[in-house]
Order: structure tokens, then C-alpha cells, then sequence
């Protein structure tokens, strides 16, 4: 029941979202999203995921140690201690030094990582005071979005849901938004539109099941909890501007793979006047939505 409504709703409503949508679609570059053979990660857009970068660094480097270090142990025990080399081996049962050592040095190293990724996760954590205030809601299977300081409320869905599938159709509905195919999966009617150099609190819930929101490349993530309110916050930097995509990270049911996430960064200017276009004239709200009592 509810398919049938987004592909009509869609379908109605794409004309008159195109004008205003598209205008930002063509000249902002694609930033963050998925490609193919990307061994690292996307490109940080915040300081909360050039942390998360530099701590990824700094990891690999104890573990690649770690991990060369248990290998030459394994090598010696296998050349000097194997029964041909070893006939008799040693009877001893304990080694106090040892033991000593191989509990110490771990706790060391656990504490030294915590030393760092603590404060990490700590400026994660710790919301400041919002400049853009945004509340994102997981339905099965989109999202609502809703700026209750500016009074524009919409919702969200997936390019070609409903169909899941790239047809000749959703191909063109993706360029009419400015994407190419290869966002298909990535790519909402509508996105979140938030300025750079600005604090921007999104507050994350769910109304039937868990979901989960996220943009790698802000280096963010919560659960969408139904009776619960979690906050995230990202500060996406300026000369960052662009589309970032991110998809539903909580499985949430038959159509878990098809309620991505856009949000599109822009300058204050181009926020400002998004902002005074769809205060008034409301055409970013898919059709079904409820506009807050603001709005009016
Ligand atoms: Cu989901």
C-alpha cells in the first residue's frame, strides 16, 4: 500500500519539484558516495570524520605491528621448535617475566588506544549548540525530515522506489534531479539541504521500526530508535560544498536497501534562500506529508 503511494506520489509530484531541486543538483559536485574499487574511505567532509580517518591511520599501524610481531613468533616456533629441530622439548610449565609481560603490554597498549579514541568518540557525542537544526525520522521505507525553526517539513524517497530497480524511467528521473545512473540507490527526491561552516544538529528517531542514519563522509551514525530521541551534530567545512549520500544503516525490513540518504551542502546564501523558497512555497514537501503548524 504504501509502494503505491510513493511511486504515485512521485510521479505527481516530480514536476514541481524539479525546478527547485535540480538548480542545486547541476552545479554541485557529487562528494561523497561509494565508488567503485575505493579501498579507503570517502572523502571528510568534517572534522568528526578526519578524526575517525587519522585514528583508522594510527590503528593500522598497532595492528600491523602486532600482527608482524605474533607472525615471527609463529615462524620461530615453527623452524626452531618443530620435533625434527627439537627432539626433547623443555618441560617447564611457567614463566613469570613472560606472563607478567604479556599482560602488561596489552593493557598498555589497549589504554594508549583508548587515550586517543575516546576523545574521539567523546566530540561525537558531546552536541553543541545547533545553528541549523534539523529531526530526521526512519520510516518503512523512507525518511521524513523536518526544519522546525524554519517551518518546512518533507519527505524523502529513494529515486525508483517502489520499482528498485533501474528502469529506462528512473534513469530519467535521476537525470531530471542531475544524477547519472550511477546514484541510482544513492539518490532521493528530495535532500536535506544544510549550510557549510555551520553547526547542523540533526535529531534521529524512528516511528515503526529501528533505522539508522548516516553520511560517511561527516563521520556520523545513530540509531533511529522508535520512542527515542537521539542527536548527532557535523560541521561540514567550508569549500566542502556538494551532494554526500548515505543509506539506512539498521536492517529495518523488505525495503532496508532502498531508503538512502541525501544531503546536499551548500553556501549560507544558497541555504538562505532554500530556505525562504520552500518556507514559502513548499515545494520541496512530497505530497502525504504533514507540515508543521509553523509553516502556515
Ligand atoms: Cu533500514
Amino acid at each position: 500500500m504504501r509502494l503505491k503511494t510513493i511511486s504515485t506520489g512521485i510521479a505527481a509530484s516530480l514536476t514541481a519539484m524539479f525546478s527547485a531541486a535540480a538548480a542545486f543538483a547541476q552545479d554541485l559536485p557529487i562528494v561523497g558516495q561509494p565508488e567503485q574499487g575505493l579501498m579507503g574511505f570517502q572523502p571528510a567532509a568534517t572534522v568528526l570524520a578526519e578524526d575517525i580517518h587519522w585514528l583508522d591511520g594510527m590503528l593500522l599501524i598497532i595492528i600491523t605491528a602486532i600482527t608482524i610481531f605474533v607472525m615471527a613468533l609463529l615462524l620461530i616456533c615453527i623452524v626452531r621448535y618443530n620435533r625434527r629441530a627439537n627432539p626433547n622439548p623443555a618441560s617447564f610449565t611457567h614463566n613469570t617475566p613472560i606472563e607478567v609481560a604479556w599482560t602488561v603490554i596489552p593493557i598498555v597498549i589497549l589504554v594508549f588506544i583508548g587515550a586517543f579514541s575516546l576523545p574521539v568518540l567523546f566530540k561525537q557525542q558531546e552536541i553543541p549548540e545547533p545553528e541549523v537544526f534539523v529531526k530526521a525520522t526512519g520510516y518503512q521505507w523512507y525518511w521524513g525530515y523536518e526544519y522546525p525553526d524554519e517551518g518546512i517539513a518533507f519527505e524523502s524517497f529513494m529515486v525508483g522506489a517502489g520499482e528498485n530497480r533501474l528502469t529506462p524511467a528512473v534513469s530519467e528521473e535521476l537525470a531530471a534531479l542531475g544524477y547519472t545512473d550511477d546514484q541510482f540507490l544513492l539518490a532521493t527526491d528530495t535532500a536535506v539541504v544544510v549550510p557549510t561552516g555551520k553547526v547542523v544538529v540533526v535529531q534521529v528517531t524512528g516511528a515503526d521500526v529501528i533505522h539508522s542514519w548516516t553520511i560517511p563522509a561527516f563521520g556520523v551514525k545513530q540509531d533511529a530508535v522508535p520512542g527515542r530521541l537521539a542527536e548527532l551534530w557535523f560541521e561540514v567545512e567550508e569549500g566542502m560544498e556538494g551532494v554526500y549520500f548515505g543509506q539506512c544503516s539498521e536492517l529495518c525490513g523488505l525495503s532496508h536497501a532502498y531508503m538512502p540518504i541525501t544531503v546536499k551542502a551548500v553556501t549560507q546564501a544558497e541555504y538562505d534562500a532554500w530556505v525562504a523558497e520552500n518556507k514559502v512555497a513548499g515545494s520541496y514537501v512530497a505530497p502525504g506529508s504533514v507540515r508543521l503548524a509553523a509553516a502556515e
